[in-house]
C-alpha cells in the first residue's frame, strides 16, 4: 500500500475553495500530501485552508486566475522558487453554463473555453516546465461524463470536456517520455455548487436516479480514491487515460 502514500509530495489543486476541488485536496492531504489551494478569491481560499488545517493537514494557498497565462506562470514560478516543488497538479477549475445552443451567447461560449480548456493549458505548461526539469510529475485533469456523452442544453460545456479528454492524451504524448504521468478523472453527477440547479430539480433527480445504474448522485469524497491513485506511484505506468467515476452512467443506455 506504500505505493499509494503521498507523504513528501505537494499537490496544487485549481478551483479548490469548494466542491470537487476541495474534496480532491482533502483526499490528497489525507493520503499524506501537502496541498496548495487555488482560486481567485483569497477570502474563500483562507476559509477552505482553515477547514483542512483543522484536520492537521499541511495547507498553503496560491490565489491566481487560471485563465491568465502570465499570471499562472508568475504564480507557479514564484511558488517553486520560494516554497518548493509542485509534484502533483490537479486541473479542476471549471464552470458550467446551460442554455439551448440556438440561444447560447458567444460571450458565454468563449468564457467556457477559457475557463475549462485554456486554463488547463496555461497551468499545466507552467507546472510541467518544472516537472520536466526534475524528470517526474503527475498531472490530473478533471474531465466529465460529458467528455464522452451529451445532453440538451450543455453543448459548449460538452465540447470543452471533450477537449480536456484529448488534451490529456496530448500531454501524455509530449510528456510521458519526460517522466510525467498525465491522466484525467471524469466525474458523473455529483452534488456540487456547479450542479445546484440540477440537484434542486425534482424532475432532474428523477431522471438521474433512473438513468444511473447506481441509482443515485455521487458524493464528492467518492472521487478522492481515483485521484490518490493517479497522484501516486501506484499509477507510474498509467498515461493518457480517463477514469470514469460515474455510477455506471457511461456504461449503459
Ligand atoms: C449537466 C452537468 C454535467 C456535469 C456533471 C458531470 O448540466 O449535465 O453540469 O455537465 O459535468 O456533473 O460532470
Amino acid at each position: 500500500m506504500s505505493r499509494f502514500d503521498l507523504g513528501g509530495k505537494r499537490a496544487l489543486v485549481t478551483g479548490s475553495a469548494q466542491g470537487i476541488g476541495f474534496a480532491l485536496a482533502q483526499g490528497l492531504a489525507a493520503a499524506g500530501a501537502a496541498v496548495v489551494l487555488n482560486g481567485r478569491d483569497p477570502a474563500k481560499l483562507a476559509l477552505a485552508a482553515d477547514r483542512l488545517r483543522q484536520s492537521g493537514f499541511d495547507v498553503e494557498t496560491l490565489p491566481f486566475d487560471v485563465t491568465d497565462h502570465d499570471a499562472a506562470r508568475a504564480a507557479i514560478d514564484g511558488f517553486e522558487a520560494g516554497s518548493g516543488a509542485i509534484d502533483i497538479l490537479v486541473n479542476n477549475a471549471g464552470m458550467q453554463h446551460r442554455a439551448p445552443l440556438e440561444e447560447f451567447s458567444a460571450q458565454a461560449f468563449d468564457q467556457l473555453l477559457q475557463t475549462n480548456v485554456a486554463s488547463v493549458f496555461h497551468v499545466s505548461q507552467a507546472v510541467a516546465r518544472h516537472m520536466i526539469a526534475r524528470g517526474a510529475g503527475k498531472i490530473i485533469n478533471i474531465a466529465s461524463v460529458m467528455t464522452s456523452l451529451a445532453r440538451p442544453g450543455v453543448a459548449p460545456y460538452t465540447a470543452t470536456k471533450g477537449a480536456v479528454g484529448n488534451l490529456t492524451k496530448g500531454m501524455a504524448a509530449d510528456w510521458a517520455g519526460k517522466g510525467l504521468q498525465c491522466n484525467a478523472i471524469a466525474p458523473g453527477y455529483f452534488r456540487t455548487p456547479l450542479n445546484k440547479a440540477l440537484t434542486e430539480s425534482a424532475e432532474f433527480n428523477d431522471w438521474l436516479t433512473r438513468r444511473t445504474p447506481a441509482g443515485r448522485w455521487g458524493e464528492v469524497d467518492e472521487l478522492a480514491g481515483a485521484c490518490v491513485f493517479l497522484a501516486s506511484e501506484a499509477s507510474s505506468f498509467v498515461n493518457g487515460t480517463t477514469i470514469y467515476v460515474d455510477g455506471g452512467i457511461t456504461a449503459t443506455v
